[in-house]
């Protein structure tokens, strides 16, 4: 078996132990580079796995690089998707793609998403990215195979952090059931997870006896010796009437000193001296033309911009935050605020916090960080969303305040049955917090970016939905979630530095929507930042200023609809009333309902695919006797109906066109509407 012509079935090479050892060394090279051409990206997990990746895609795999789609081919699935290099790699030196082209990795546009992505890049066989599904996956296109009759074998690969997702013991169960000797797993034993040792955050061991109980063959070997790698490999092919997993002992961040073993080069990327050393130690300096392919990223980077450029709405100058002196502002990711609130809040006795294996970067692990005292209420769960939110569950049963939180797609659509059933249906206290949310993981990809949490969340009865807008709002709203709000509630908010524009003055309370307004004051007048020429009041007690306009926002859209605010009054003289809806649910109908009374044109702006705002505020709109009759003119701002892409979180909020400059783009298209309209809604 090996890479041949589909056709004539002649081997396009035979690679020795030597040579794929060879190959290891210089694709670990390319994984790097593409990495530090990146900026960021998984440098750990895809150096640990990289001997047996090159061992199956030279030697072992029956493929054919020029017929990636031949029927017959074997198949290799990456369940563990973040180690999305190490397959491009892997596809660059068997031949299915310019082994160069591997460094446009995680750049807009890319075919080399950061997850992988099989519509866009021929050679792999399936999308992936959220852990625990490669191997249910690997279950039916073994079972298709059996029913065509077919004898080519499914590879899984998967890492051990992500043995504790409970699916893979749903699809290992059926393996066994159904006798599907045609699938080979392997598990990258390499020890670490994000939160450090698999052992620590959630043991997994014995996997031996787990895999052999439930009906598989089981080879335990060293997987950074070549021999061994290609020796298991070739006894998985003969072994029949049972699955095989290949329980592959290895060290994370193989091959570079300051790599291994080190928890810190889980999700890192190198930068250019580090990148340098790591060549060196790898033997692979002069044979990788690293600058040169660096300058390639630089020119698809380059090219990506300007095309972006090209597609965005043009005003008489750049309103980009921090652009020049005009529109400075204080920049802080909104999860900032979500640590915050449990350092400080965290005392009460009855706050239980739970790790789901992303605890440092959503910043859940500031509840315990430097306070002993609390390690027996942080509760590590691992990489199980599902059993995590139904456990919140039966804490918050017995009288807990338990706090959960992951990339908000795994927090919120990916465990939605237990949110729905354990948490909601019983209306239990639990705060879920749904973090890195809408476009703000860039290069992680599609995958990772929650753009429809919001649909699953607030269609759940009882539960209560906030995104707040900066992290000052965040810090408040997770204050008073934690410890004044009884029942299911949902926080969401982003991963990247978004502008402050709320202060500890500014007012929050849940449910109730903040008016903000530019004042006469502003950038142009030397105001030092570019919020000090806004005024942020409760709508409640907001009066009306006849304006022109209104836009309708939450969480980071907020700032980017002040920003529209400020372009719509520079460029065209517009007046706007930005409403802050950061309460979702229970929504502040009353203010929706008194802006479109009073301006008679609303735009919503959410980061999350148009609907979960834009669908609330029109039912408002439709729905509320006041306004039968009177001629509203609405539209929204959103993702359209699509998944995102790699790149820049500012990149994917103007190519997913969620901008300030998309949200006065849209408020022009209504106001032409509107000059165009009655004359009853003209003097509106
Ligand atoms: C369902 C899901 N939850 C969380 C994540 C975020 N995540 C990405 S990698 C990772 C750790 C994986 O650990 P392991 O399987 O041991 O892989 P390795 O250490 O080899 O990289 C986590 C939690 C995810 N991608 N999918």
């Amino acid at each position: 078996m090996a890479l041949r012509d589909a056709e004539t079935g002649v081997i396009a090479k035979e690679f020795s132990i030597e040579e794929l050892k060879d190959a290891a060394r210089t694709m670990r090279g390319y994984n790097l580079v593409a990495l530090c051409a990146a900026g960021s990206g998984h440098a750990g997990g895809t150096l640990s796995i990289m001997d047996i990746a090159a061992a199956l895609y030279l030697r072992v795999a029956d493929h054919d690089p020029k017929n990636p789609a031949w029927p017959d081919r074997d198949r290799i699935l990456w369940s563990a998707g973040h180690k999305a290099p190490a397959l491009y790699v892997s596809l660059g030196m068997a031949g299915f793609c310019a082994l160069g082209d591997v460094v446009t990795l995680r750049k807009l546009g890319s075919p080399f998403q950061g997850h992988p992505h099989w519509l866009r890049l021929p050679g792999v066989e399936i999308s992936t990215g959220s852990l625990g599904q490669g191997l249910s996956i690997a279950v039916g296109m073994a079972l298709a195979a059996r029913i065509d009759g077919k004898q080519h074998k499914i590879f899984c690969l998967m890492g051990d952090g992500e043995q504790q997702e409970g699916q893979v013991w749903e699809a290992a169960m059926e393996a066994g059931h159904f006798h599907l000797d045609n699938i080979v797993a392997v598990v990258d034993c390499n020890r670490l997870q994000i939160d450090g040792w698999v052992k620590d955050v959630m043991g997994v061991e014995p996997l031996a006896a787990k895999y052999a109980a439930f009906g598989w063959d089981v080879l335990r070997i060293d997987g950074h010796d070549m021999s061994q790698i290609v020796d298991a490999f070739e006894q998985a092919r003969q072994l029949k009437g049972r699955p095989v997993v290949i329980l592959a002992d290895t060290v994370k961040g193989k091959g570079v000193s300051f790599m291994e073993g080190q928890p810190g080069w889980h999700g890192k990327a190198p930068n250019r001296e580090e990148l340098n050393t790591a060549l060196i130690e790898l033997g692979v300096a002069d044979r990788i033309a690293a600058d040169d392919l660096l300058e390639r990223a630089k020119s698809w980077q380059a090219a990506a911009t300007s095309a972006l450029e090209a597609k965005m709405p043009r005003f008489s100058q750049n309103y980009w935050w921090n652009a020049g002196d005009t529109m400075r502002v204080a920049m802080e990711p909104t999860r900032k605020g979500f640590g915050k609130a449990l350092a400080e809040f965290g005392e009460d006795e009855r706050v239980v916090c739970l790790g789901l294996d992303i605890s440092g970067s959503i910043t859940i692990a500031d509840f315990y960080a430097g306070k002993p005292e609390r390690a027996r209420r942080w509760i590590s769960m691992g990489i199980a969303e599902q059993s995590a939110t139904a456990a919140a569950a039966g804490l918050a049963r017995e009288g807990k305040l338990p706090v959960l939180g992951s990339y908000a797609t795994f927090s919120a659509a990916r465990n939605l049955d237990q949110l729905r059933v354990s948490v909601c249906y019983s209306n239990l206290n639990v705060l879920v917090a749904g973090a890195h949310a809408g476009v703000s993981v860039g290069p992680d990809g599609a995958t990772h970016q929650a753009l429809e949490d919001l649909f699953a969340v607030m269609g759940l009865p009882n539960m209560s939905v906030v995104v707040p807008c900066d992290a000052v709002e965040t810090r408040k709203a997770a204050r008073h979630l934690l410890l004044d709000h009884v029942g299911p509630k949902y926080i969401r908010f982003a991963r990247e530095a978004t502008p402050v524009v709320t202060s500890e003055a500014t007012p929050f309370v849940l449910g109730k929507a903040n008016v903000i307004r530019p004042r006469g004051r502003g950038p142009e007048f030397g105001t030092p930042e570019f919020i000090d020429a806004f005024e942020t009041r409760l709508a409640v007690d907001y009066r009306d200023e006849q304006e022109d306009l209104t836009i309708v926002a939450c969480g980071p859209m907020v700032p980017e609809a002040m920003r529209a605010a400020w372009i719509l009054r520079k460029e065209f003289g517009y007046e706007t009333r930005v409403v802050n809806v950061h309460t979702l649910k229970p929504i502040d109908s009353e203010a929706i309902v008194r802006a479109a009374r009073e301006t008679g044109v609303i735009v919503t702006a959410e980061e999350h695919q148009i609907g979960a705002l834009a669908g609330k505020v029109s039912l408002i709109l439709t729905s509320s006797a006041e306004l039968y009759g009177l001629p509203i003119i609405t539209g929204a701002v959103g993702v359209k109906d699509r998944f995102g892409d790699s790149g820049a979180p500012w990149e994917l909020a103007k190519e997913l066109e969620v901008s300030a400059e998309h949200i006065a783009a849209k408020a022009m298209e209504l106001m032409e509407v509107k000059r165009h309209a009655t004359p009853q809604l003209a003097t509106a």
